[in-house]
Protein backbone atom coordinates (compact mmCIF):
# COMPACT_ATOMS: atom_id res chain seq x y z
CA UNK A 1 0.00 0.00 0.00
CA UNK A 2 1.38 3.08 -1.06
CA UNK A 3 1.80 5.93 1.98
CA UNK A 4 -0.72 8.27 0.67
CA UNK A 5 -3.26 5.33 0.57
CA UNK A 6 -2.05 4.40 4.34
CA UNK A 7 -2.25 7.92 5.81
CA UNK A 8 -5.77 8.05 4.23
CA UNK A 9 -6.62 4.77 5.80
CA UNK A 10 -5.45 5.73 9.21
CA UNK A 11 -7.41 9.25 8.41
CA UNK A 12 -10.71 7.17 7.68
CA UNK A 13 -9.96 4.84 10.79
CA UNK A 14 -9.61 8.28 13.30
CA UNK A 15 -13.14 9.51 12.03
CA UNK A 16 -14.76 6.02 12.37
CA UNK A 17 -13.35 5.84 15.66
CA UNK A 18 -14.26 10.23 16.86
CA UNK A 19 -17.73 9.16 15.36
CA UNK A 20 -18.06 5.90 17.38
CA UNK A 21 -17.11 7.32 20.48
CA UNK A 22 -19.56 10.34 19.67
CA UNK A 23 -22.23 8.05 18.97
CA UNK A 24 -21.73 6.17 22.38
CA UNK A 25 -21.15 9.41 24.43
CA UNK A 26 -24.60 10.54 23.11
CA UNK A 27 -26.49 7.49 23.86
CA UNK A 28 -25.14 5.94 27.20
CA UNK A 29 -23.27 9.02 28.81
CA UNK A 30 -26.01 10.77 29.94
CA UNK A 31 -26.13 11.60 33.60
CA UNK A 32 -29.48 9.61 34.01
CA UNK A 33 -28.37 6.40 32.00
CA UNK A 34 -25.25 6.76 34.20
CA UNK A 35 -27.59 7.02 37.34
CA UNK A 36 -29.86 4.48 36.04
CA UNK A 37 -26.81 2.23 35.64
CA UNK A 38 -25.90 2.63 38.98
CA UNK A 39 -29.01 1.58 40.49
CA UNK A 40 -29.05 -1.50 38.05
CA UNK A 41 -26.00 -2.23 39.51
CA UNK A 42 -26.87 -2.90 43.04
CA UNK A 43 -26.59 -5.90 43.96
CA UNK A 44 -29.91 -8.06 45.24
CA UNK A 45 -31.01 -6.68 48.54
CA UNK A 46 -32.69 -9.18 50.64
CA UNK A 47 -35.74 -8.16 52.44
CA UNK A 48 -36.29 -8.30 56.39
CA UNK A 49 -37.45 -11.76 55.57
CA UNK A 50 -34.60 -12.78 53.34
CA UNK A 51 -35.93 -12.45 50.39
CA UNK A 52 -35.26 -10.90 47.42
CA UNK A 53 -38.35 -9.44 46.12
CA UNK A 54 -37.82 -9.33 42.16
CA UNK A 55 -41.54 -9.11 41.13
CA UNK A 56 -40.31 -8.19 37.69
CA UNK A 57 -39.60 -11.21 36.23
CA UNK A 58 -42.80 -12.39 36.98
CA UNK A 59 -45.69 -11.87 34.18
CA UNK A 60 -48.48 -9.59 35.22
CA UNK A 61 -50.96 -11.88 35.97
CA UNK A 62 -48.47 -14.06 38.31
CA UNK A 63 -47.88 -10.66 40.14
CA UNK A 64 -51.69 -10.70 40.60
CA UNK A 65 -52.17 -14.09 41.85
CA UNK A 66 -49.13 -13.67 44.14
CA UNK A 67 -50.36 -10.36 45.88
CA UNK A 68 -53.67 -12.15 46.53
CA UNK A 69 -52.09 -15.15 47.63
CA UNK A 70 -49.88 -13.43 50.00
CA UNK A 71 -53.00 -11.79 51.49
CA UNK A 72 -54.68 -15.47 52.27
CA UNK A 73 -51.11 -16.59 53.21
CA UNK A 74 -50.75 -13.90 55.29
CA UNK A 75 -47.45 -11.73 55.36
CA UNK A 76 -44.84 -14.05 56.18
CA UNK A 77 -43.13 -13.92 59.98
CA UNK A 78 -40.60 -11.68 60.86
CA UNK A 79 -37.42 -14.23 60.63
CA UNK A 80 -39.05 -16.75 58.38
CA UNK A 81 -36.50 -18.25 56.21
CA UNK A 82 -36.82 -17.98 52.64
CA UNK A 83 -37.23 -22.20 52.19
CA UNK A 84 -40.20 -21.74 54.52
CA UNK A 85 -42.07 -19.25 52.01
CA UNK A 86 -40.80 -21.42 48.63
CA UNK A 87 -42.70 -23.45 50.19
CA UNK A 88 -45.40 -21.96 51.66
CA UNK A 89 -46.25 -20.40 48.23
CA UNK A 90 -45.44 -23.79 46.55
CA UNK A 91 -48.58 -25.59 48.67
CA UNK A 92 -51.05 -23.10 47.79
CA UNK A 93 -50.13 -23.41 44.49
CA UNK A 94 -51.29 -26.47 42.03
CA UNK A 95 -47.51 -26.73 40.86
CA UNK A 96 -44.78 -28.52 42.71
CA UNK A 97 -42.03 -26.94 43.75
CA UNK A 98 -38.81 -27.64 41.54
CA UNK A 99 -34.85 -26.35 42.51
CA UNK A 100 -33.13 -25.81 39.14
CA UNK A 101 -30.17 -27.73 38.81
CA UNK A 102 -29.32 -26.97 35.34
CA UNK A 103 -29.98 -24.16 32.04
CA UNK A 104 -29.06 -24.58 28.94
CA UNK A 105 -30.37 -22.67 26.02
CA UNK A 106 -33.75 -22.27 27.14
CA UNK A 107 -34.28 -25.24 28.64
CA UNK A 108 -33.76 -26.28 32.00
CA UNK A 109 -33.86 -29.47 34.39
CA UNK A 110 -35.20 -29.16 37.51
CA UNK A 111 -35.52 -31.40 40.67
CA UNK A 112 -38.74 -31.99 41.70
CA UNK A 113 -38.63 -34.38 44.39
CA UNK A 114 -36.47 -37.16 43.47
CA UNK A 115 -37.83 -36.79 39.57
CA UNK A 116 -35.86 -34.90 37.07
CA UNK A 117 -37.64 -33.13 34.65
CA UNK A 118 -36.53 -31.09 31.33
CA UNK A 119 -38.15 -28.11 31.70
CA UNK A 120 -39.08 -25.22 29.19
CA UNK A 121 -39.50 -22.04 30.75
CA UNK A 122 -43.06 -20.60 30.05
CA UNK A 123 -42.84 -17.95 27.49
CA UNK A 124 -44.81 -15.08 29.80
CA UNK A 125 -41.43 -15.35 31.83
CA UNK A 126 -38.70 -12.96 29.95
CA UNK A 127 -35.71 -11.06 30.89
CA UNK A 128 -36.42 -8.07 28.98
CA UNK A 129 -36.66 -5.19 31.75
CA UNK A 130 -35.46 -6.65 34.18
CA UNK A 131 -31.87 -6.15 33.92
CA UNK A 132 -31.09 -9.11 33.60
CA UNK A 133 -29.81 -11.73 30.72
CA UNK A 134 -31.22 -14.80 31.90
CA UNK A 135 -34.72 -15.55 33.57
CA UNK A 136 -33.88 -18.84 35.10
CA UNK A 137 -30.88 -19.84 36.80
CA UNK A 138 -29.39 -21.90 38.45
CA UNK A 139 -30.34 -22.74 41.70
CA UNK A 140 -33.76 -21.24 41.20
CA UNK A 141 -36.72 -21.77 43.04
CA UNK A 142 -39.60 -22.40 40.48
CA UNK A 143 -43.25 -24.17 40.35
CA UNK A 144 -43.28 -26.63 37.33
CA UNK A 145 -46.31 -28.24 35.79
CA UNK A 146 -45.20 -31.86 35.15
CA UNK A 147 -45.77 -32.64 31.59
CA UNK A 148 -45.75 -36.28 30.05
CA UNK A 149 -42.66 -38.34 30.60
CA UNK A 150 -39.78 -36.15 32.17
CA UNK A 151 -40.73 -33.12 30.82
CA UNK A 152 -42.01 -30.11 32.72
CA UNK A 153 -42.82 -26.34 32.18
CA UNK A 154 -41.64 -23.66 34.48
CA UNK A 155 -44.61 -21.36 35.55
CA UNK A 156 -43.04 -19.45 37.88
CA UNK A 157 -39.68 -18.54 39.03
CA UNK A 158 -39.68 -17.69 43.05
CA UNK A 159 -38.28 -14.73 44.82
CA UNK A 160 -34.99 -14.90 44.87
CA UNK A 161 -33.03 -14.77 48.71
CA UNK A 162 -29.50 -14.29 46.66
CA UNK A 163 -27.57 -14.25 43.64
CA UNK A 164 -23.96 -14.45 42.38
CA UNK A 165 -24.53 -11.98 39.63
CA UNK A 166 -21.72 -10.59 36.82
CA UNK A 167 -21.89 -7.90 33.92
CA UNK A 168 -23.13 -9.82 30.89
CA UNK A 169 -19.76 -10.59 29.18
CA UNK A 170 -21.69 -9.73 25.79
CA UNK A 171 -24.22 -6.70 27.12
CA UNK A 172 -22.21 -5.24 30.13
CA UNK A 173 -25.52 -3.29 30.87
CA UNK A 174 -27.41 -5.84 31.51
CA UNK A 175 -26.39 -8.20 34.36
CA UNK A 176 -26.09 -12.19 34.63
CA UNK A 177 -27.09 -14.58 37.43
CA UNK A 178 -24.56 -17.58 37.83
CA UNK A 179 -26.15 -19.09 40.60
CA UNK A 180 -29.10 -17.72 42.37
CA UNK A 181 -30.03 -18.78 46.21
CA UNK A 182 -26.64 -19.44 47.02
CA UNK A 183 -24.73 -19.30 51.00
CA UNK A 184 -21.11 -18.63 49.72
CA UNK A 185 -18.70 -18.35 47.09
CA UNK A 186 -15.89 -20.71 46.71
CA UNK A 187 -13.13 -18.82 45.12
CA UNK A 188 -11.09 -21.38 43.54
CA UNK A 189 -7.30 -20.54 42.91
CA UNK A 190 -4.22 -23.11 41.52
CA UNK A 191 -0.84 -22.72 42.75
CA UNK A 192 0.30 -23.55 39.42
CA UNK A 193 -1.44 -24.98 36.28
CA UNK A 194 -2.69 -22.19 35.92
CA UNK A 195 -0.52 -19.88 37.78
CA UNK A 196 -1.70 -17.90 41.01
CA UNK A 197 -3.69 -15.15 40.03
CA UNK A 198 -4.12 -12.70 43.16
CA UNK A 199 -5.93 -9.99 40.99
CA UNK A 200 -8.93 -12.60 40.13
CA UNK A 201 -9.09 -13.57 44.27
CA UNK A 202 -9.29 -10.01 44.94
CA UNK A 203 -12.27 -9.38 42.07
CA UNK A 204 -13.64 -12.61 43.24
CA UNK A 205 -13.80 -10.97 46.88
CA UNK A 206 -15.16 -8.04 45.82
CA UNK A 207 -17.95 -9.96 43.18
CA UNK A 208 -19.26 -11.91 46.67
CA UNK A 209 -19.32 -8.70 48.79
CA UNK A 210 -21.53 -7.13 46.57
CA UNK A 211 -23.58 -10.08 46.39
CA UNK A 212 -23.80 -10.44 50.05
CA UNK A 213 -22.04 -13.79 49.74
CA UNK A 214 -19.38 -15.36 52.26
CA UNK A 215 -16.34 -15.86 50.58
CA UNK A 216 -13.56 -19.16 51.19
CA UNK A 217 -10.50 -18.52 49.27
CA UNK A 218 -9.49 -22.06 48.30
CA UNK A 219 -5.95 -22.51 46.67
CA UNK A 220 -5.21 -26.08 44.76
CA UNK A 221 -2.71 -28.13 43.61
CA UNK A 222 -0.13 -27.51 46.69
CA UNK A 223 1.27 -30.37 45.39
CA UNK A 224 2.91 -27.97 43.02
CA UNK A 225 4.05 -26.03 45.40
CA UNK A 226 7.94 -25.83 46.30
CA UNK A 227 7.77 -23.92 49.57
CA UNK A 228 3.77 -24.34 51.16
CA UNK A 229 4.71 -22.21 54.28
CA UNK A 230 5.43 -19.10 51.90
CA UNK A 231 2.04 -19.65 50.37
CA UNK A 232 0.41 -19.70 53.67
CA UNK A 233 2.53 -15.99 54.04
CA UNK A 234 1.72 -14.46 50.90
CA UNK A 235 -1.82 -15.16 51.56
CA UNK A 236 -1.67 -13.60 55.36
CA UNK A 237 -3.51 -11.03 54.49
CA UNK A 238 -6.66 -12.28 53.27
CA UNK A 239 -6.76 -14.34 56.46
CA UNK A 240 -5.93 -10.94 58.37
CA UNK A 241 -9.29 -9.37 56.67
CA UNK A 242 -11.17 -12.44 58.10
CA UNK A 243 -11.24 -15.06 54.52
CA UNK A 244 -10.66 -18.74 55.36
CA UNK A 245 -8.13 -19.98 53.10
CA UNK A 246 -7.65 -23.14 52.72
CA UNK A 247 -4.41 -24.81 51.12
CA UNK A 248 -5.63 -28.24 48.81
CA UNK A 249 -3.93 -30.97 46.39
CA UNK A 250 -6.06 -33.62 45.50
CA UNK A 251 -3.56 -36.09 44.49
CA UNK A 252 -1.79 -35.73 47.84
CA UNK A 253 -5.54 -35.07 49.58
CA UNK A 254 -4.71 -32.84 51.51
CA UNK A 255 -7.27 -29.97 53.12
CA UNK A 256 -9.59 -32.18 51.77
CA UNK A 257 -11.25 -32.61 55.23
CA UNK A 258 -11.69 -28.74 55.88
CA UNK A 259 -13.22 -28.63 52.41
CA UNK A 260 -15.77 -30.86 52.95
CA UNK A 261 -16.62 -29.46 56.45
CA UNK A 262 -17.10 -25.45 54.62
CA UNK A 263 -19.04 -27.17 52.20
CA UNK A 264 -21.60 -29.14 54.06
CA UNK A 265 -24.77 -28.25 54.69
CA UNK A 266 -24.34 -24.49 53.01
CA UNK A 267 -25.42 -23.73 49.16
CA UNK A 268 -22.02 -22.86 47.69
CA UNK A 269 -20.56 -21.68 44.36
CA UNK A 270 -16.79 -22.54 43.06
CA UNK A 271 -15.81 -20.23 40.67
CA UNK A 272 -12.07 -19.79 39.38
CA UNK A 273 -10.21 -20.12 36.21
CA UNK A 274 -10.45 -23.19 33.64
CA UNK A 275 -8.32 -26.12 34.78
CA UNK A 276 -7.54 -24.65 38.65
CA UNK A 277 -9.63 -28.04 39.60
CA UNK A 278 -12.79 -26.98 40.88
CA UNK A 279 -14.46 -30.46 39.46
CA UNK A 280 -11.40 -32.34 40.50
CA UNK A 281 -11.89 -31.30 44.27
CA UNK A 282 -15.50 -31.43 44.46
CA UNK A 283 -15.44 -35.38 43.23
CA UNK A 284 -12.46 -35.59 45.50
CA UNK A 285 -14.76 -34.32 48.73
CA UNK A 286 -17.88 -36.51 47.48
CA UNK A 287 -17.22 -39.35 44.99
CA UNK A 288 -20.91 -39.61 44.36
CA UNK A 289 -20.62 -36.38 42.38
CA UNK A 290 -20.53 -37.15 38.90
CA UNK A 291 -18.66 -34.00 37.23
CA UNK A 292 -16.81 -34.14 34.05
CA UNK A 293 -12.73 -33.24 34.79
CA UNK A 294 -10.17 -31.85 32.63
CA UNK A 295 -8.26 -34.83 31.11
CA UNK A 296 -4.94 -33.48 29.63
CA UNK A 297 -3.53 -35.70 26.87
CA UNK A 298 -0.59 -34.39 25.36
CA UNK A 299 -1.36 -35.89 22.03
CA UNK A 300 -4.79 -35.70 21.72
CA UNK A 301 -7.19 -32.58 22.28
CA UNK A 302 -10.06 -35.39 23.02
CA UNK A 303 -10.39 -36.54 26.56
CA UNK A 304 -10.76 -33.08 26.88
CA UNK A 305 -13.82 -32.60 30.00
CA UNK A 306 -13.93 -29.32 31.15
CA UNK A 307 -16.97 -27.42 32.36
CA UNK A 308 -19.17 -25.88 30.39
CA UNK A 309 -22.19 -24.90 32.03
CA UNK A 310 -23.30 -24.25 35.56
CA UNK A 311 -24.33 -27.33 37.03
CA UNK A 312 -25.89 -27.64 40.81
CA UNK A 313 -25.53 -30.81 42.94
CA UNK A 314 -26.76 -32.23 46.45
CA UNK A 315 -23.81 -33.41 48.70
CA UNK A 316 -24.21 -36.59 50.09
CA UNK A 317 -23.43 -34.88 53.44
CA UNK A 318 -26.14 -32.10 52.77
CA UNK A 319 -26.13 -28.81 50.70
CA UNK A 320 -25.49 -28.01 47.67
CA UNK A 321 -22.77 -27.34 45.25
CA UNK A 322 -22.40 -25.02 42.24
CA UNK A 323 -19.82 -25.96 39.63
CA UNK A 324 -19.17 -23.84 37.39
CA UNK A 325 -17.31 -23.28 34.16
CA UNK A 326 -14.03 -21.28 34.33
CA UNK A 327 -15.05 -17.53 34.69
CA UNK A 328 -12.73 -14.90 34.11
CA UNK A 329 -13.89 -11.93 34.50
CA UNK A 330 -16.73 -10.66 37.34
CA UNK A 331 -16.76 -7.15 36.48
CA UNK A 332 -16.80 -3.99 38.69
CA UNK A 333 -19.50 -2.17 36.35
CA UNK A 334 -21.25 0.42 38.66
CA UNK A 335 -18.94 0.38 41.29
CA UNK A 336 -16.99 3.96 41.72
CA UNK A 337 -13.33 4.13 43.17
CA UNK A 338 -14.45 5.30 46.79
CA UNK A 339 -17.02 1.72 46.47
CA UNK A 340 -13.60 0.08 45.50
CA UNK A 341 -11.85 1.66 48.47
CA UNK A 342 -14.33 -0.09 50.69
CA UNK A 343 -13.62 -3.45 49.68
CA UNK A 344 -9.85 -2.82 50.36
CA UNK A 345 -10.03 -2.61 54.46
CA UNK A 346 -6.34 -3.12 54.81
CA UNK A 347 -5.69 0.44 52.55
CA UNK A 348 -8.23 2.64 53.80
CA UNK A 349 -7.27 1.66 57.37
CA UNK A 350 -4.07 3.52 55.64
CA UNK A 351 -5.37 5.92 53.73
CA UNK A 352 -7.18 7.64 56.73
CA UNK A 353 -3.68 8.84 57.59
CA UNK A 354 -2.47 10.57 54.15
CA UNK A 355 -2.12 14.11 53.60
CA UNK A 356 -4.42 14.71 51.23
CA UNK A 357 -7.87 13.61 51.69
CA UNK A 358 -8.65 13.02 47.55
CA UNK A 359 -4.83 11.11 47.68
CA UNK A 360 -4.40 8.77 45.44
CA UNK A 361 -1.71 6.69 47.04
CA UNK A 362 0.25 7.17 43.61
CA UNK A 363 2.97 9.81 43.41
CA UNK A 364 1.52 12.19 46.83
CA UNK A 365 3.95 13.86 49.42
CA UNK A 366 2.57 12.51 52.89
CA UNK A 367 0.94 9.22 51.45
CA UNK A 368 0.38 6.76 54.60
CA UNK A 369 -0.39 3.78 52.17
CA UNK A 370 2.85 4.16 50.31
CA UNK A 371 4.92 4.51 53.75
CA UNK A 372 3.34 1.38 54.82
CA UNK A 373 4.12 -0.71 51.76
CA UNK A 374 7.40 0.22 51.56
CA UNK A 375 8.25 -0.68 55.42
CA UNK A 376 6.26 -3.72 54.05
CA UNK A 377 3.26 -3.57 56.42
CA UNK A 378 1.32 -3.49 53.58
CA UNK A 379 2.17 -5.82 50.77
CA UNK A 380 2.98 -4.14 48.08
CA UNK A 381 0.92 -6.44 45.65
CA UNK A 382 -2.23 -5.42 47.52
CA UNK A 383 -1.72 -2.23 46.90
CA UNK A 384 -0.81 -2.86 43.07
CA UNK A 385 -3.88 -4.70 42.64
CA UNK A 386 -6.12 -1.73 43.91
CA UNK A 387 -4.35 0.58 41.53
CA UNK A 388 -4.87 -1.80 38.86
CA UNK A 389 -8.79 -2.00 39.63
CA UNK A 390 -8.69 1.86 40.29
CA UNK A 391 -7.03 2.50 36.53
CA UNK A 392 -9.75 0.07 34.94
CA UNK A 393 -12.38 2.31 36.27
CA UNK A 394 -10.99 5.66 35.19
N1 LIG B 1 -1.22 -31.51 40.39
C1 LIG B 1 -2.51 -31.35 40.60
N2 LIG B 1 -3.39 -31.43 39.57
C2 LIG B 1 -4.70 -31.27 39.82
C3 LIG B 1 -5.19 -31.01 41.13
N3 LIG B 1 -6.54 -30.88 41.06
C4 LIG B 1 -6.89 -31.03 39.78
N4 LIG B 1 -5.79 -31.28 39.02
C5 LIG B 1 -5.75 -31.49 37.56
O1 LIG B 1 -6.05 -30.25 36.92
C6 LIG B 1 -6.77 -30.47 35.70
C7 LIG B 1 -8.04 -29.62 35.67
O2 LIG B 1 -8.94 -30.07 36.66
P1 LIG B 1 -10.52 -29.80 36.59
O3 LIG B 1 -11.07 -30.34 37.87
O4 LIG B 1 -11.11 -30.24 35.33
O5 LIG B 1 -10.52 -28.20 36.60
P2 LIG B 1 -11.79 -27.24 36.58
O6 LIG B 1 -11.46 -26.07 37.47
O7 LIG B 1 -13.03 -27.98 36.89
O8 LIG B 1 -11.79 -26.71 35.07
P3 LIG B 1 -13.02 -26.18 34.20
O9 LIG B 1 -14.11 -27.19 34.29
O10 LIG B 1 -12.44 -26.02 32.84
O11 LIG B 1 -13.41 -24.84 34.78
C8 LIG B 1 -7.03 -32.00 35.65
O12 LIG B 1 -6.06 -32.56 34.81
C9 LIG B 1 -6.84 -32.44 37.10
O13 LIG B 1 -6.40 -33.78 37.17
C10 LIG B 1 -4.23 -30.94 42.21
O14 LIG B 1 -4.55 -30.71 43.37
N5 LIG B 1 -2.93 -31.11 41.87
MG1 LIG C 1 -14.80 -28.27 35.84
ZN1 LIG D 1 -2.17 8.08 50.08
Amino acid sequence: MSKRKAAHKEQQRQRWQEQRRARKTIRHNTAANQEKHRQDWQPLQPDEFGMVADRRIMPRDEEERRQALETEVGQPLPGRDAEQAWHDIAAESPFPLGVVIEVSRGLCRVMVGQERLLCDIRGALIAEGTGLVNVVAVGDRVLVRPLEAGHGLVETVLARRSGLVRPDPLYSHLKQIIAANVDQLLIVASWREPHLWLLMIDEYLIAAARNHLQAVICINKMDLAEDPAGVRTLLQPYEALGYPVLLTSVPAGLGLAGLHQALCGRTTVLAGLSGVGKSSLLMAIDPQLDLRTRTISRKFSEGRHTTTQAVMLPLSAGGYVVDTPGIREMGLAGLTPPDLLDHYPDIAALAARCRFSDCTHDHEPGCAVKAAAARHQLPAWRLENYQRLLAQMC
